[in-house]
C-alpha cells in the first residue's frame, strides 16, 4: 500500500483526474490511496487567503507558511514515523524512470504543490526533503506534476497494472524506446503490417522489435543510449538486417 497526501490549493483537480482508469481503479482496490488536503482548510484569516505580497517587492503572490504547515502538522499528527516530503519544483531533479522505482519502495509520501510565484522559503525549509520537477518549462502550479508524478511511481505498485501489463515488460525498463505497433485492419490507407508479425515465427519477432526499439531509440532519442555503445556501422547492420526480414 503506497498513500499519498497532496498539499495543494485544488483538491478537486486530484479527485477528477486521479479518479479514472488504471489509477482510479488502483485507489477503489486499496492498492494506493491518494488523499488531496486543500491548504485553504488551514488558513486562519476570516477570508480563507493563503498568499500574501513578497517581502522586498516585486510581481504576484507567495504562498504563505502557516496554512501550509498546520496543513501538514495535522497529516503527520497520528503518525509514529515520517512520511517523504517532496516540493514539485522547477529547482528539483527532473524525474526519471530511475527515481520512480526508488519512489516506488516508500510507503507514504506527501507532495507540496506550489502556486502563484512559488512558497515562503521558511516553510519549505521546514518540511521538505525533496524537490522534483518534472521537466523545464514553466507552469501555473505544481498540480500536473504531482499527478504525473503519482501516475508513473503508482504503475509500479504490485497489482496496479494486471498482469498483462505488468511493468517488468516495460521497454523503458532497459532504457529503449517502444517498437511499432499495429493492429487490424491488415491495410489501412494502401499500407500494410509486417509481415514478420503475422509469421507466428516467435523468436523472429522478438529480433524485429529488438532491433526496431534499438534503431528508433537511436534516431529519435540518441541520449537514451548514452553508456550502451552502439555505434552508426551498428545501426547499418541492424537496418539491413530488418530489411531481410520483410
Ligand atoms: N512551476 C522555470 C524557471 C522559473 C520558474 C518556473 C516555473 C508554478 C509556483 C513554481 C514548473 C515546471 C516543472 C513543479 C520555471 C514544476 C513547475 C515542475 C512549477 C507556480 C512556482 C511554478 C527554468 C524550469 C523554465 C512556476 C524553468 N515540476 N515557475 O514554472 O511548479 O514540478
Amino acid at each position: 500500500m503506497l498513500r499519498f497526501d497532496v498539499l495543494t490549493l485544488f483538491p478537486e483537480l486530484f479527485r477528477v483526474v486521479m479518479g479514472e482508469s488504471i489509477i482510479g481503479r488502483a485507489q477503489k482496490k486499496g492498492i494506493i490511496e491518494i488523499n488531496p488536503v486543500n491548504i485553504r482548510d488551514f488558513s486562519t484569516d476570516k477570508h480563507r487567503k493563503v498568499d500574501d505580497y513578497p517581502y522586498g517587492g516585486g510581481k504576484g503572490m507567495v504562498m504563505m507558511a502557516q496554512p501550509i504547515y498546520d496543513a501538514y502538522l495535522h497529516l503527520i499528527k497520528s503518525l509514529d514515523y515520517k512520511p517523504r516530503v517532496i516540493y514539485m519544483s522547477p529547482q528539483g531533479k527532473v524525474l526519471t524512470q530511475e527515481k520512480a522505482i526508488e519512489l516506488a519502495s516508500y510507503n507514504h509520501i506527501i507532495l507540496l504543490c506550489g502556486h502563484y510565484e512559488g512558497v515562503d522559503e521558511r516553510v519549505l525549509e521546514e518540511i521538505v526533503d525533496e524537490e522534483i520537477s518534472i521537466g523545464d518549462y514553466v507552469l501555473t502550479g505544481g498540480e500536473l506534476p504531482a499527478m504525473v508524478l503519482i501516475d508513473c511511481v503508482s504503475r509500479l505498485v504490485p497489482g496496479v497494472l494486471s498482469d498483462e501489463n505488468s511493468f517488468k515488460e516495460d521497454s523503458l525498463y532497459d532504457g529503449l524506446l517502444e517498437y511499432p505497433q499495429y493492429t487490424r485492419p491488415y491495410i489501412f490507407n494502401e499500407k500494410k503490417v509486417p509481415d514478420v508479425l503475422l509469421s507466428g515465427h516467435h523468436a523472429k519477432i522478438e529480433r524485429w522489435r529488438k532491433l526496431q526499439s534499438i534503431v528508433r531509440t537511436y534516431y529519435k532519442r540518441p541520449e537514451l543510449l548514452k553508456d550502451r555503445n552502439i555505434s552508426p556501422e551498428d545501426i547499418r547492420s541492424f537496418e539491413e538486417e530488418l530489411r531481410n526480414m520483410e
